[in-house]
């Protein structure tokens, strides 16, 4: 760790770009470091995001600063500081797994709830690459593999229950989950304030309020996300928590980490290529672009469950784990919950506060409602069918029936 010298910026105040140079110039990480080019970056939900580039060598880094408060609202709603930990945590522990697919932390300081990391602007939001329809043939494999080996380690398969339960308290985020309970599994679902949708939706919407079954699956998945500590998540892994070149992935703002059910992230991620998906919908490589998703949602889930196995049968500590029947029934909890709550998060992102630019951009605004309307459907189906659909062929044909008429 980079150790600051004396700090002349020691209590915490959101960093300006005159603050956070002053800062940095406290560190040991550049050699030059009264010439260097401020910027602040950061177009995200709730932090301040800056990079500095030292102007004799080109070396960049970014400072990430949490603010008090959720950014894209505003002060009236308050989020706890401790997020920016939660995250450099995160980061650390998920590096001793899989330190190149995470950015490599220089230094943290809580008191300033900021993180200075490796900067990777060589790097590309998947969001952004997947709406211009570049295709990453490496991205399913390195993130099944990242949530195999990210959620094995810090599982009770891998971990004495001491420790397992001191890590469960370091990464207690009741700020950050209350929004996922709220955004996610709450608010889309009944008539709520916070929700974002044209009228032109409003019967699609309405179908979804009255939906008891509907809402009976929602309620449970949401108790599965407040009280199964399986292992360590990401906790917001949509595509513009991911950055990628041809050859790189890399996940980033684990400020949602937690533990919780490791379907999760998996399902987020699921939800996430599929809208994107869904927003080709109407183009005319439909047959290519549903074909992709399905490779890639394909190749995700075979690398997490080959990965997850291999720890399993190579570094488990925990006596079941010898009982045969036990992994094959995790998998299932783990593949059932994956397509549940990516179901919810489909529906979330289409008509709740924080929406994707994915379907947000489509420009014919009739096919755009149209194009929600099915997002709206197919998420309510794999709610309900998700535990019907117990296998990769049977999800898959869900999703081609969905998606190619
Ligand atoms: C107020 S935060 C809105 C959303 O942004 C984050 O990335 C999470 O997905 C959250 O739900
Ligand atoms: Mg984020």
């Amino acid at each position: 760790m980079i150790m600051a010298q004396q700090s002349v910026v020691n209590q915490y105040a959101p960093f300006t770009t005159q603050t956070v140079m002053e800062f940095v110039k406290t560190l040991s990480i550049f050699d030059h470091p009264n010439k260097l080019i401020v910027k602040e970056i950061g177009d995200g939900n709730l932090n301040l995001v800056f990079q500095l580039v030292e102007l004799e060598t080109n070396r960049s880094i970014i400072v990430k600063q949490a603010l008090p408060y959720a950014k894209v609202v505003g002060e009236s709603w308050p989020l706890s500081l401790n997020r920016a930990k939660i995250e450099s945590e995160s980061l650390r522990m998920t590096a001793r797994v899989v330190p190149n697919l995470v950015p490599h932390v220089l230094h943290t300081d809580h008191e300033l709830a900021c993180t200075v990391m490796e900067d990777l602007s060589d790097h590309h939001i998947l969001r952004t690459e997947l709406i211009s329809n570049q295709h990453y043939p490496l991205l399913a494999q390195h993130i099944g593999y990242y949530v195999a080996q990210t959620s094995f380690a810090t599982s009770d398969f891998a971990l004495h229950p001491f420790v397992k339960k001191e890590l469960v308290q370091k990464f207690t985020n009741p700020d950050l989950c209350k929004i996922t309970e709220d955004l996610v599994f709450t608010d889309p679902f009944f008539d709520h304030p916070t929700n974002d949708f044209p009228h032109e939706l409003r019967h699609a919407v309405e179908t979804i309020w009255a939906d008891e079954d509907l809402l009976t699956e929602v309620g449970l998945l949401k108790f599965q996300f407040l009280t199964h500590a399986e292992a360590l998540l990401h906790g917001d892994l949509h595509t513009g928590s991911i950055f990628v070149t041809e050859q790189s992935t890399k996940v980033i703002d684990p400020e949602f980490a937690f533990f919780g059910p490791i379907g999760f992230d998996l399902g987020q991620f699921f939800a996430n290529i599929i809208l994107n998906t869904l927003s080709k919908l109407a183009t005319t490589d439909r047959q290519a672009i549903v074909s992709d998703l399905l490779r890639a949602m394909e190749q995700t889930w075979i690398t997490f469950a080959q990965e997850f196995t291999k720890l399993w049968d190579e570094s488990n500590h925990e006596i079941y784990t010898n009982v045969p029947g036990i992994l094959p029934r995790f998998l299932l909890k783990v593949w059932t919950d994956a397509i549940g709550f990516a179901g919810c998060e489909i529906i979330r992102r289409t008509i709740g506060l924080a929406h994707v630019a994915d379907l947000d951009t489509i420009e014919d605004f009739h096919i755009q409602i149209e194009i929600k309307e099915r997002a709206l459907q197919l998420g309510a189906d794999l709610i309900k069918s998700r535990t019907h659909l117990y296998s990769l062929g049977h999800f898959i044909q869900r999703i081609k029936g969905a998606l190619r008429s």
